[in-house]
């Protein structure tokens, strides 16, 4: 079976984005693959992070990973920070990374904006992702688009490595996107990505939401002044946004939606999505607070920490051997 390892940040507001990028793949993937999902604590404290919130937060996604179908006999479930092996082979790869390639990483360039007081952490962060793919010899890594980037960085990490330490140090990933819902746009504005920080709340829909809140995300959501339902990315970002989000959650291809609205203008169509999008979603809000009332989530992390923690020391075991570190 194959090895898969992917993570999510605990910043709060797990999103639409989050799910149909990266976490509906998660479950699909648990049935013929050996998978390790992981909440990036330490990723998170890349920007300042309040203690007690993050610690919500760190159970509330690993509450979420469950209530979307991620099955704990199937799949290993843990917290990074749990497992001190992370930490461990992120410092054995930045001394084999370059200031430069890590310059050039569009997340850093962005979230940096060029200060002096950027934090070096954020710089880091890349290196830190590399750690946790390679910890586990992981071959699949189901993500969002906006992580390109940052699974070439480790694919070039690991080459780079065996091409010094020997070809069997670190398996070489690839990383596994999906077909649509790979990138979901914000609502307020369609030529950015949704995302977990942004300032609006508007602009996402968080898979908590409740059902107000959805309709009113989704009727105020950006479109143009056309008023014809097609899907074109280029001059209808917006419309063609709202019909990805319809298509993966109905499951109704995108050509099917632009003939069924033909001529009924946007005011149906947003209708029948925020129908779609809180039946949807209803599931997964029940099963989230079955999770956090059974009182498991502990226990399972805590499983799941020590089945991590023994693959972890396994690989740096190796890693160490072949560097030459320790007796
Ligand atoms: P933010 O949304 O605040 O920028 P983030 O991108 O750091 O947060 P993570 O929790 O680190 O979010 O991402 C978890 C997963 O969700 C990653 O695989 C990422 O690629 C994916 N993802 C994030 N935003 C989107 C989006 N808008 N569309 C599709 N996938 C996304
Ligand atoms: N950088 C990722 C989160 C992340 C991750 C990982 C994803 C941290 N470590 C390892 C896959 C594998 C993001 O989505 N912002």
């Amino acid at each position: 079976m194959k090895r898969v390892f992917s993570g999510i940040q605990p910043t709060g507001n797990i999103h639409i984005g989050n799910y149909l990028g990266a976490l509906k793949q998660f479950v699909e993937l648990q049935d013929n693959s050996d998978c390790i999902y992981c909440i990036v604590d330490l990723h998170s404290i890349t920007v300042p992070q309040d203690p007690k919130k993050l610690r919500e937060s760190i159970r509330n996604v690993a509450a979420l990973y469950l209530a979307v179908g991620v099955d704990p006999k199937k799949s290993t479930v843990f917290v990074q920070s749990d497992v001190p092996g992370h930490s461990e082979l992120s410092w054995i790869l930045t001394c084999c990374s370059y200031t430069g390639e890590l310059s050039r990483m569009t997340q850093f360039k962005q979230k940096s904006k060029e200060k002096e007081s950027a934090p070096t952490g954020l710089f880091m962060y890349p290196v830190l992702m590399a750690a946790d793919i390679l910890l586990y010899d992981t071959q699949i890594v189901p993500v969002g688009d906006d992580q390109k980037q940052h699974i070439e960085l480790t694919r070039d990490l690991a080459v780079r490595i065996n091409g010094k330490y020997g070809k069997d140090t670190l398996v070489v990933p690839e990383g596994k996107y999906m077909k649509s819902g790979a990138r979901i746009m914000a609502l307020d504005e369609p030529t950015n990505k949704m995302s977990k920080s942004a300032e609006n709340e508007f602009s996402r829909i968080s898979l908590l939401d409740p059902p107000n809140k959805i309709k009113k995300a989704i009727m105020r959501a950006t479109t143009d002044s056309d008023g014809e339902v097609r899907f074109d990315v280029e001059n209808k970002p917006g419309i063609s946004n709202l019909l990805s989000i319809y298509s993966v959650f109905s499951g109704i291809s995108i050509e099917q939606l632009e003939k069924k609205y033909q001529g009924s203008g946007y005011g149906d169509f947003k209708k029948d999505l925020v129908e779609v999008v809180v039946d949807a979603l209803a599931p997964i809000q029940q099963k989230y607070n079955d999770v956090m009332e059974s009182g498991e989530l502990d226990k399972i992390l805590k499983e799941g920490a020590e089945k991590a923690g023994a693959i972890a020391q396994k690989t740096l075991r190796r890693v160490k051997e072949n560097f030459g570190l320790g007796l």
